[in-house]
This record gives C-alpha cells, sequence and structure tokens, in this order.
C-alpha cells in the first residue's frame, strides 16, 4: 500500500475515555453478563472507574431515548448499549428489536456517537446463553471494543 495513503481505523485504547453502558433489566440473567463483560472489556484497554457509568432501563425498547439523552449531556465519548430480545410466540419481538436498533442508528447517526450496539436478538434463549459468555464469545466485549475504536476513528476524522 502507497505509504502516503492516510490510513484511519482507530486505537483499542480506553485510556481517558468516559463511557455510559446502557443495559436493558429485561432478560437480566444474559445482559447482567454482557454488562460485566463490556465494563471488564473497558478496564483492561485502560479506562478509569469513576469514568464509567452504567444505566439500567426496563427493556431494550427503553435503550435508544436514554442514549439520546447520555448524548445530548456530551458527558460520554462513547456509549455501549446492552439488551437481549428473544423471540417469542407473537410479533412483539419485531417491534421491540426493529426499535431498538432503528432508534439507536438514528440517535448514532444525530449525535456523531461512538455507539457500541450489544442488544441480542435471538430465537431461542440457548442462542442468547452463547453470544453471552459461552460459545459464540460474549457481544458485551464486542460492543465495547467497537465503542472504544469508533471513539477513536470519530476522533481521528476531526484531525
Ligand atoms: N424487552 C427486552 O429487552 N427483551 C425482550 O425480549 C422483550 N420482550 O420479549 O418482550 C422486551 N420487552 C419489553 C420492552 O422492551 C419494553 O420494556 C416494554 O414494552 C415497556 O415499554
Amino acid at each position: 500500500m502507497d505509504d502516503k495513503i492516510r490510513r484511519i481505523e482507530g486505537e483499542i485504547s480506553a485510556r481517558g475515555l468516559r463511557v455510559g453502558i446502557v443495559a436493558a433489566r429485561f432478560n437480566d440473567f444474559i445482559t447482567d453478563r454482557l454488562v460485566d463483560a463490556a465494563v471488564g472489556t473497558l478496564l483492561e484497554h485502560g479506562a478509569e472507574p469513576a469514568d464509567l457509568v452504567t444505566v439500567h432501563v426496563p427493556g431494550a425498547f427503553e435503550i435508544p431515548v436514554t442514549v439520546q439523552k447520555m448524548a445530548e449531556s456530551k458527558r460520554h465519548d462513547a456509549i455501549v448499549a446492552l439488551g437481549c430480545v428473544i423471540r417469542g410466540a407473537t410479533p412483539h419481538f419485531d417491534y421491540v428489536a426493529g426499535e431498538a436498533s432503528r432508534g439507536l442508528a438514528d440517535v448514532c447517526r444525530k449525535y456523531e456517537l461512538a455507539l457500541g450496539f450489544g442488544i441480542l436478538t435471538c430465537d431461542t434463549l440457548e442462542q442468547a446463553i452463547e453470544r453471552a459468555g459461552s460459545k459464540a464469545g460474549n457481544k458485551g466485549a464486542d460492543a465495547a471494543l467497537t465503542a472504544i475504536r469508533m471513539a477513536s476513528v470519530l476522533r481521528q476524522l476531526d484531525t
């Protein structure tokens, strides 16, 4: 690759970052594991406990408005959104999962937010367990890494 070409890909360092973690309490036996992994990942990458805040809301549907309020406050360099929506017998899943992801995409673009999207949308409880620290890794940790990297990418684009 021509070394005159500028490459922006962000850094994986949470040093000095103020990060908000918003988690749904619905299915908290899953979301608590996502929160633990997100917090652990942020601390491992240099964040200070005093710069982190976890906010717990009733369900995934309530995540976007909470993230919007936090984005407006400008008190956070990055936000991690964590939830777990599991398909049931009715179309409720589609509304909750759809509005949560659409709402987050909207707020993310509006506030140019470094957002880690960690809302599991699963057909079964087993799929959720797999993504909360067993077979398929932990999506809370992945979302935290994305938030850290995006904070850096967005900052680099300003220079
Ligand atoms: N909220 C979730 O976070 N996950 C779900 O699986 C879920 N289901 O299946 O209903 C869910 N519903 C609650 C919803 O997010 C709101 O909290 C509720 O409708 C009140 O506004």
